[in-house]
């Protein structure tokens, strides 16, 4: 069996994944009371999926009832471009550069789906990115891809943390990997740096006040509360501070996807050219992009905030409120 293991790996890497690893797959009992503590304090904000499919979550047996290994994979999606903090413009967050990653990563996936299946006959096998209830980064973790950073990202001192994740769980029984060490120490750089206070405590994330949530995540219609408002650092869509502070990622790997290179070399949006785009000009532009998910009507949602809070702070004496932890 470690023979096929290894095959199975070797595959991946052909694949273009950068990595990837084996876990049992197997209920995470160690991680359930912290995920229920996650939840009872509301730090999953308005995604209620979290709550709706906590069970299937932290047992996947309960999405595959004969899965026996899980397969994570990580691609690296960083290339050479940094932000410019151009006055007028909105930051895009690194993982929206390019093309969106479920229509990159899941096509490799299913191949490794079809070639389980081509070497174990009657194999089953599902996979995923970020598309079903499966706690990514406690596999990759369990997995040995990496160790979970205090920002929650999953980090590998070979890649950093600028890759995504992507799992098959499976009928096979292949030979697991270890997990890594921690090696965050006792550095803080990522709470320290969160312009708003998002990470509660190492290793613990409050969405409700995260501002890859808030651009991201939230309806068109709302409107962020001042404590967000005032603190964006310029983001337009998702937050990479807590990643572009990391030590680890002076280490990071540029991705070999030429797909997750910015279209048309756009890292930053000009906001007043997202204040006067048109639905059809939206439609055209972000067509296969991660950004058609905040919809037009989020992204000038999210325009409207940065513009109006620059406003804010000219006018001010420059005093930021208290959004201490
Ligand atoms: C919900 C979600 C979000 C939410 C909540 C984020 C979060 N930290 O949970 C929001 C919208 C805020 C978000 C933002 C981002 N996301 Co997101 N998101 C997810 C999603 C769908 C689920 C994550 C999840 O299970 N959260 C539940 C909480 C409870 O999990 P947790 O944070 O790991 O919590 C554990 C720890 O707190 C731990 N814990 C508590 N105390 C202690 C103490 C110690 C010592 C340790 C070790 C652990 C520990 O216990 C908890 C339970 O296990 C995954 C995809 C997936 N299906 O897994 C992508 C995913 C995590 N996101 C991803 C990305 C890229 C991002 C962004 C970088 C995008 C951006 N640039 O804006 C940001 C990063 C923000 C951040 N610092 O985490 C990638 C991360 C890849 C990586 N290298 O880790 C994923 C895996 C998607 C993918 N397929 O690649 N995301
Ligand atoms: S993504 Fe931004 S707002 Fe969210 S935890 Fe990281 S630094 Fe804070
Ligand atoms: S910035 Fe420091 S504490 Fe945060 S994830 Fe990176 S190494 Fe860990």
């Amino acid at each position: 069996m470690v023979s096929l293991t290894e095959q199975l790996k070797q595959f991946c890497q052909t694949l273009g994944f950068d990595a990837v690893g084996i876990a049992r797959a197997e209920p995470l009992e160690d991680e359930q009371p912290r995920y229920d503590e996650w939840l009872r304090l509301g730090y999953h904000a308005t995604m209620h999926y979290m709550e709706r499919t906590r069970d299937k979550r932290l047992d996947p047996r309960l999405v595959l009832p004969s899965a026996q290994s899980i397969i994570v994979t990580a691609i690296t999606y960083d290339t050479p471009y940094r932000h410019t903090n151009k006055p007028g413009y909105g930051k895009l967050s690194r993982y929206s550069w390019g093309s969106d990653y479920h229509d990159i990563v899941l096509p490799k996936l299913e191949h490794v789906v079809e070639w389980l299946a081509k070497m174990i006959p009657g194999t089953e096998s599902k996979a995923y990115v970020d598309t079903g209830p499966v706690m990514e980064k406690q596999w990759a973790r369990r997995a040995g891809i990496g160790w979970q950073g205090k920002n929650t990202n999953i980090l590998s001192r070979s890649m950093g943390s600028f890759f995504f994740l992507g799992v098959v769980l499976t009928s096979a029984s292949l030979v697991p990997d270890q997990p890594v060490a921690d090696y965050c120490g006792t550095c803080t750089a990522c709470l320290d740096a969160c312009p708003t206070g998002a990470l509660v405590e190492p290793y613990v994330l409050d969405s409700t006040r995260c501002i890859s949530y808030w651009t991201i995540e939230t309806k068109p219609e709302v409107v962020f509360p001042d404590r967000i408002r005032h603190h964006l650092d310029g983001w337009l869509f998702g937050c990479d501070v807590c990643q572009d502070v990391c030590p680890w990622n002076r280490f990071r790997k540029e991705t070999r996807q030429p797909e997750f290179s910015p279209r048309n070399g756009e890292i930053e949006l000009a906001l007043e050219a997202v204040l006067s785009m048109d639905a059809e000009q939206f439609r055209q532009r972000f067509r296969g992009s991660p950004i058609k998910r905040a919809k037009l009507g989020g992204l000038q949602r999210n325009a409207q905030m940065l513009a109006t809070a620059a406003e804010c702070s000219q006018q001010s004496d420059g005093h930021a409120p208290d959004h201490s932890r």
